[in-house]
């Protein structure tokens, strides 16, 4: 097999640069990065990906429809817009749910659309969409009515949040309708969606309500955690064995009640940063709810996690029974590792995915001793990849709009009595100090492999007919091809099939998964018909 050192490594970027246009290759040649951890190096992320490259990334309604706000099972989540949309963003991404019995509304398996046609584009989509607003609630009657803009309703300039506010009024104020301005290409990629999503869901739900559901001593939320593939349930089982109460989950299995909520937590785990840490930013900002960095990818790191919650809560009896739940698990995931140890140990992966998989499966990856030696994102932005928390980062991002007008709106009611400012900001330096956990893609990654960011499909084919990795992980649109290449593919956004993989339970079935996937050497033995007959192959003239 092919790439066994690191000198190797190096060789990749001038290899590829060379082959695109002057202009292109001074572009990409700022998003393919040699490591070096101990010297974070800078690299180019969150721009926009160069016309005429096969990128692997999605749009703006995809981060805000899609990623943020389709795991939660009672809001009506209309598409405005051509029917290709809303049809596409349906049911791809595996996000699970679970209703406690029948009476619980679960509108995941629909797809709301208007439907929108020529003469909506010629003559406006309002009609339309107050149509389409009456009809679901007249079906449905569910408690919440969102509505997501796609590419055309912005050029034409249908004003979605004047619906939604009509709309509201129609329904005496009985049903919550918003609107978010997620147009597809209003960013370089879905991250501009997350954000658009974060904003709304803050304006709209997160403080509605301030009903104190149970009855823990130890009452967190789970931000940046989808569900996908079951990974929320086994959360769930974890939290539930330890005690702790999840007030909401941004946005796996969650429920429109659970985010108006969420302002009666202690304490918020961020761990998808990239998509939600907007959300964490402001419930500290408004309600004084600090936040840290959690994986709950990896048995490891999931035992981390459960530690520094229970430091952050300074709580000797959380603190002993978290060790309790630690121990008991890893027995099962240490057998299961040692089982599978033999025919994962010294093997290469590629990981290329999203804002936070890239990073976050690398810890599963090395509890399998698999070596990543080339990872990159589809759309993190520099801190993702470089490591640092940023504070605060509502700031940062240019994407944001009306975010003065939203962090005002709240205050900090019932944390300003619990805790001082003060307090909350020495509690969260300390647990982030003491588990120095937050640290991006680069810092993890061993020096001299390759980070890349918004790989292109050519520099995909390259990676793989350069260095032959042991399995590749990213999505459908990347699966076919790497297979035939030779080379295994998992899909990291919905598991293909599987999962859960978070948590302890998760670890063991991704063991498990993986092993069988390096150990196979089919996709080795499958040969395109070009490649083992004689072919008449065509010549054109010029
Ligand atoms: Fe966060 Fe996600 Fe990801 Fe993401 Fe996504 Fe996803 Fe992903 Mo696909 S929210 S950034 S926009 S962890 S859908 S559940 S797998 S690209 S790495």
């Amino acid at each position: 097999m092919g790439m066994k050192n690191k000198k190797d490594l190096a060789k990749f970027r001038e290899t590829v640069i060379e082959k695109y246009p002057n202009k292109v290759a001074k572009k990409r040649a700022k998003a393919i990065i040699n490591n070096d951890p101990e010297n974070i190096p800078e690299i180019q992320a969150n721009i926009r990906t160069i016309p005429g490259i096969i990128t692997q990334r999605g749009c703006t309604y995809a981060g805000c429809k899609g990623v943020v706000l389709g795991p939660t099972r009672d809001i009506v989540n209309i598409t405005h817009g051509p029917i290709g949309c809303g049809f596409y963003s349906w049911l791809t991404r595996r996000n699970q749910t679970s209703t406690t019995s029948d009476a619980d509304e679960n509108f995941i398996p629909y797809c709301f659309s208007t439907d929108m046609q020529d003469s909506n584009i010629v003559f406006g989509g309002e009609d339309k969409l107050k149509q389409a607003v009456r009809e679901a609630v007249e079906l449905f009657n569910p408690k919440a009515v969102a509505i997501f803009s796609t590419c055309p309703v912005g050029l034409i300039g249908d004003d979605v949040h004047k619906v939604a506010e009509q709309m509201r009024e129609e329904f005496d104020n009985k049903i919550n309708v918003f609107g978010f301005s997620c147009e597809g290409y209003r960013g370089v990629s879905q991250s501009a969606g997350h954000h658009i999503a974060n904003n709304e869901l803050y304006r709209n739900l997160i403080g509605n309500d301030d009903t104190m559901v149970g009855s823990a001593k130890y009452r967190i939320n789970m931000l940046g955690e989808y569900n996908i593939g079951g990974d929320a349930f086994e959360i769930e089982r974890i939290f539930e064995k330890c005690g702790i109460q999840l007030v909401s989950t941004f946005s796996g299995n969650s429920t429109i009640s659970s985010f108006e909520q969420a302002h009666t937590a202690d304490l918020s785990l961020v761990m998808c940063h990239r998509s939600i840490n907007y959300v964490a930013e402001m419930l500290e900002t408004s309600f004084g709810i600090p936040w840290i960095k959690v994986n709950l990818i990896g048995a490891d790191s999931t035992a981390k996690a459960l530690r520094k919650i229970a430091a952050y809560f300074e709580d000797d009896e959380l603190k002993a029974k978290v060790e309790e739940v630690i121990a008991e698990e890893m027995k099962d995931v240490n057998a299961a590792r040692e089982a599978v140890l033999p025919k994962t140990t010294g093997k290469s992966a590629m990981l290329f995915v999203g804002g936070s998989r890239a990073h976050h499966y690398q810890d599963l990856f090395e509890e399998l001793e698999i070596k990543t030696i080339a990872a990159g994102y589809e759309f993190g932005h520099r801190d993702d990849y470089e490591g640092r928390r940023v504070i605060p980062s509502i700031k940062i991002d240019a994407d944001s709009r009306n975010i003065e007008e939203i962090t005002v709106k709240r205050d900090e009611k019932r944390y300003k009595e619990r805790m001082t400012k003060e307090k909350l900001e020495e509690l969260q330096k300390q647990v982030d100090l003491e588990y120095n956990d937050y640290k991006g893609l680069m810092p993890q990654m061993e020096k001299g492999t390759l980070v890349i960011d918004d790989l292109s499909h050519y520099e995909m084919d390259k990676l793989i007919e350069m260095y032959q990795p042991d399995i590749f992980c990213a999505g459908v649109k990347e699966k076919y091809v790497v297979q035939k290449m030779g080379v295994p593919l998992k899909q990291l956004h919905n598991y293909d099939s599987g999962g859960p993989y978070a948590g302890f339970k998760g670890a063991i079935n991704f063991y498990n998964d993986i092993a069988m996937m390096v150990s196979t050497s089919i996709w080795k033995e499958v040969k395109a018909p070009w490649e083992k007959e004689e072919m008449i192959e065509a010549v054109y003239a010029c």
